[in-house]
């Protein structure tokens, strides 16, 4: 999902350093053809572009976010957070150069299921997902490393329909690195990526063409049903009657397996939590004790989702410099950093239904641990 072989260290510092050059704009339609799968050329064409070798088109890449704004709100996020009770940050910072490489650990744990599971989805069920969404260009958000979007381009590609390929991720040089190896593997693909946030830039994904967008892992539990309903809302505005959304939501579950799998034998996502404080000691001259915080994961009822917390063991005072914050801890106070969400499919085709959407399909992984769901504009 997020790159790991990156050699460069750091993935906040890299956001927080000028970006990749923002390159021109290249109408780029047509479908296009892949010379590793010449068995999937499409069979319509006429013979001659049967032999075209398709050139490398260099992908393109815009822009919408600075390395300043990542700083503000870096810093907002910090100063609401920890200024209100109890103390929260949003998950998106756990995702620095070590936090990616301890999520790509997680998702090999025998605990976490969702991502084998929703592999497994696409692995059976990707050329469904494209013949039956009736789709010519993928969008990806969050799309980090594009490892999953390859299944749905592959699926594209053989029922000649693929025309371009836009990924969207907030950090640019995981981006720029995979649309790259993207363009190298599929001659003739256009990728146009983009650098931007699924909160604020739904509106700058350039139109055209019937777009599959994809938002896969289960990162849409990652939001309040408020930011749901947003997300939703801003999402649907852009789309137009022949596109689709192709969401991936981890199911609700026997308790004991969603907590095993936010709380693993080998203290990985205990790592992976504890990894938010390194980053604000690094990028915002904060003195955390990363020791002295506790992994928790607990499932709330109520709200139907993990909750991932960190208490602290001790009380404690911490200061975060670059904000001139003074922070204090009591023994065993908590602090949230990450709520995700658990769905049952009447809920999520009620909540798609109120945020605009009609469900078309839904595909589930062996026994409904996970589900993916192809849906329209209503
Ligand atoms: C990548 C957001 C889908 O919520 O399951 C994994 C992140 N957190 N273990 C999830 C995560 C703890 C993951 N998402």
């Amino acid at each position: 999902m997020r790159d790991t072989a990156r050699p460069c260290a750091g993935h906040l510092p890299q956001l927080l350093r000028p970006v990749c050059p923002l390159a021109i704009l290249r109408p780029a339609f047509g479908p296009v053809g892949v010379s590793a799968h010449p068995t999937h050329w499409p069979a319509t064409k006429e013979p001659e572009s049967a032999n075209t070798v398709n050139a490398v088109i260099e992908p393109t890449i815009e822009v919408y976010l600075s390395p300043g704004d990542l700083r503000r709100a870096l810093e907002s996020d910090v100063r609401s957070g920890f200024t209100t009770a109890p103390k929260s940050l949003p998950p998106v910072y756990f995702y620095d150069d070590r936090g990616s490489r301890l999520f790509d650990a997680i998702t090999r744990l025998p605990e976490y299921y969702p991502t084998r599971c929703e592999r497994s989805i696409l692995d059976a069920h990707a050329k469904d997902v494209v013949t039956s969404t009736d789709t010519d260009v993928l969008v990806e958000l969050g799309a980090g490393t594009c490892e999953k979007s390859r299944v749905l381009l592959d699926a594209m590609l053989s029922n000649g329909s693929l025309r371009e390929f836009v990924p969207l991720d907030v950090s640019d040089s995981t981006l720029w690195q995979a649309a790259n190896a993207l363009a190298r593997d599929y001659p003739g693909l256009a990728v146009h990526a983009v650098v931007g946030d699924f909160h604020q830039h739904l509106d700058r994904l350039p139109a055209g063409g019937k777009r599959l967008i994809a938002f896969l892992g289960g990162t849409i539990g990652n939001l309040d049903p408020e930011q749901r309903r947003d997300f939703y809302g801003r999402l649907v505005s852009v789309m137009s009657a022949d596109d689709r959304l192709l969401l991936g939501t981890d199911m609700i579950k026997d308790r004991e397996r969603l907590v095993r799998a936010y709380d693993d034998d080998q203290g990985v996502t205990a790592e992976f939590n504890r990894n938010v404080l390194h980053v604000l000691n690094r990028e915002l001259g904060a003195d955390f004790d990363p020791s002295r915080f506790e992994h928790v994961a607990r499932w709330n009822e109520a709200d139907s989702r993990i909750e991932m917390w960190l208490r602290s063991s001790v009380e404690q005072a911490v200061h975060v410099a670059d904000l001139d914050l003074n922070l204090s801890f009591e023994a065993g106070e908590e602090m949230r950093t990450e709520i995700s969400t658990k769905f049952s499919a009447v809920g999520l085709e009620e909540e798609l239904a109120e945020g605009g959407f009609t469900v078309e399909s839904m595909w589930a992984s062996p026994g409904e641990d996970f589900v993916l769901t192809s849906a329209r504009p209503r």
